[in-house]
């Protein structure tokens, strides 16, 4: 089915795609379709979008793929940017969302879609649940834009909108530019972006947790990139801000997938002289030369999904690659080699009692985890462990689905008690005297500011919160 677009001259149906039509048809254009980029800010009232907020590579890389072909502005609400309330002065309107900002997303494309503009929806949420989305857009685009690229550029330019754009194959990293930050760096507020530069080396997660939804979306692929590219982003970035020393944010689903090109990346990197955090699972973590290469190579942080510490729990929701035997190595491993951790613990699942509060304390506590981040189990639409916990969800409301909400009540103990427990492992692991356990001997860094904000942040939370 096609949507036919009312401010467009639409001339031959879209029946054929490739480059050299797209190339084709934009020269035969005098003027360039104006694309306005907006990331919105969710309504959560749990740090998730206030502070500092990092630069969103997603909607850096579309606004760098948009811009060759159409005159390109970007708004990041989250900085303070406005959304207009009049759009004529643009012809495109692509947003990002995922869940805890959809209902957002779909309010600003609903004035968008009234104003008779093209509203193309993309990002996590709309990809899971793409005929939600329909009704707020012109069209959803399915997982990455690179790979529909061409499909989309040609059908805005004909103005023939489809639903939904979604790859019959993946393309490879290597065809995908290198993003173009000033998109981001160029708004008033940029000041308020983290400073971490945000990159991507690979692509996919094939562990398959079944409450995540990078296996649903891309499957058991795992793509990267060449090495080369990434190094040369790397010293791209060096050059520009002119200093070698710089931050790297890896936002790759899990970079350590294959250890060989994790290894070799890693050693390209150590001759950079630059430092790096990345999300990573824990598969080959236990072994002691990637820790060693890790640091060497400059990590500060790795974020780490420990999850849970009960065994039960880990296999129930097809977290093949943690190992509890493996729990206190990989730790120490990397403790050895000056990398902190950023330790994930999920909580409420049916498996957890209260003795999982206690057990997860004493944990982190003996480890030393530098960086514990605590969250509510949430089963996010589109994902198998949102399919089997859909007849326990107690709402709905894409607003509170930010991991710090309220979702289900597990078979073990009541809500109340879940979320007692929940406050008080919180506040426990930030009080002065545990920051003071769990960070002595480290170096004086930004992982204590972090402590100090969370100690801030935790002394004030309540069960009601979470509700
Ligand atoms: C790195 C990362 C983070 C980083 C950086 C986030 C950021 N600013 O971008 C940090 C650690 C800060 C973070 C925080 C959170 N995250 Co996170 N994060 C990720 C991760 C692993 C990668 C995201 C990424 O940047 N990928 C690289 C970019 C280039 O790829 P991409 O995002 O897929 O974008 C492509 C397509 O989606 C598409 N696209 C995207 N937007 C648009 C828009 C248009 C118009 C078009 C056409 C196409 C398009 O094209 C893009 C380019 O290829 C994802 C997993 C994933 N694969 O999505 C989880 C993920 C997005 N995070 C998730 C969650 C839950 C969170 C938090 C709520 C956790 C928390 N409680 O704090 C917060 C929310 C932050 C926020 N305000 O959104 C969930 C979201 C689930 C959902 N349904 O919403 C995910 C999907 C992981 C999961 N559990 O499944 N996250
Ligand atoms: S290991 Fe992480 S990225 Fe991979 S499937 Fe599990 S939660 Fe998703």
């Amino acid at each position: 089915m096609q949507i036919e677009h009312p401010d467009t001259n639409a001339s031959a149906p879209p029946t054929q795609y490739s480059s050299e039509r797209l190339d084709r048809l934009v020269a035969e254009r005098k003027t360039r379709k104006k694309w306005l980029l907006i990331q919105p800010k969710s309504t959560t009232s749990m740090m998730v979008d206030s502070g500092t907020v990092s630069m969103p590579l997603n909607l850096l890389m579309v606004a760098t793929l948009a811009a060759e072909l159409f005159d390109v502005t970007f708004i990041d609400e989250r900085l303070g940017d406005p959304i207009p309330e009049d759009f004529s002065g643009y012809d495109v309107i692509a947003i990002t969302s995922r869940t805890l900002n959809a209902s957002k997303a779909y309010a600003i494309g609903d004035a968008a879609k009234a104003q008779g503009k093209i509203v193309i929806l993309g990002g996590v949420h709309p990809t899971m649940l793409h005929d939600e989305a329909r009704e707020h857009c012109s069209s959803v685009v399915y997982g990455e834009i690179e790979s529909v690229w061409t499909e989309l550029a040609t059908d805005i330019i004909l103005g023939k909108m489809q639903p939904v754009y979604k790859a019959e194959s993946l393309k490879p990293m290597g065809s995908m530019r290198r993003a173009d930050f000033s998109y981001a760096l160029q708004t008033k507020n940029a000041k308020k972006y983290s400073s971490l530069i945000p990159i991507l080396a690979t692509k996919g997660c094939p562990v398959g947790c079944n409450f995540c939804t990078t296996p649903t979306i891309y499957g058991k692929n795992y793509r990267y990139r060449e090495i080369d590219f990434v190094i040369d982003e790397m010293r791209y970035h060096q050059e520009r801000l002119g200093k070698q020393k710089i931050n790297f944010s890896f936002m790759d689903d899990n970079i350590s997938f294959r250890p060989a090109y994790f290894m070799e990346l890693l050693e390209e990197m150590a001759k950079l002289g630059i430092r790096w955090n990345a999300n990573i699972s824990m598969n080959f973590l236990h072994k002691p030369e990637i820790a060693e290469l890790a640091g060497r190579s400059g990590c500060d942080l790795m974020s780490i999904g420990f999850e849970s510490l009960n065994p039960e729990t880990l296999k129930s929701v097809h977290k093949g690659s943690n190992r509890l035997d493996n729990y206190e190595t990989v730790v120490s491993n990397l403790h050895k080699n000056g990398v902190a951790i950023q330790g994930y613990f999920m909580f409420g699942f049916d498996n957890d009692s209260e003795e999982s509060f206690q057990l997860t304390y004493d944990f982190i506590m003996k480890n030393q985890i530098e960086f514990p981040v605590f969250s509510l189990v949430t089963p996010f639409p589109g994902t198998p462990y949102f399919d089997e916990m859909k007849p326990r969800i107690r709402h709905f409301d894409w607003d509170k689905y930010d991991t710090y909400h309220y979702m289900f009540e597990p078979n073990t103990m009541t809500g109340e008690k879940l979320l007692e427990n929940f406050v008080k492992l919180q506040k426990e692991v930030y009080k002065g005297r545990a920051i003071m356990q769990r960070m002595k001997g480290k170096p004086l860094n930004w992982v204590w500011f972090v402590n100090y904000m969370m100690h801030r942040f935790t002394k004030k939370l309540t069960p009601e919160i979470y509700l």
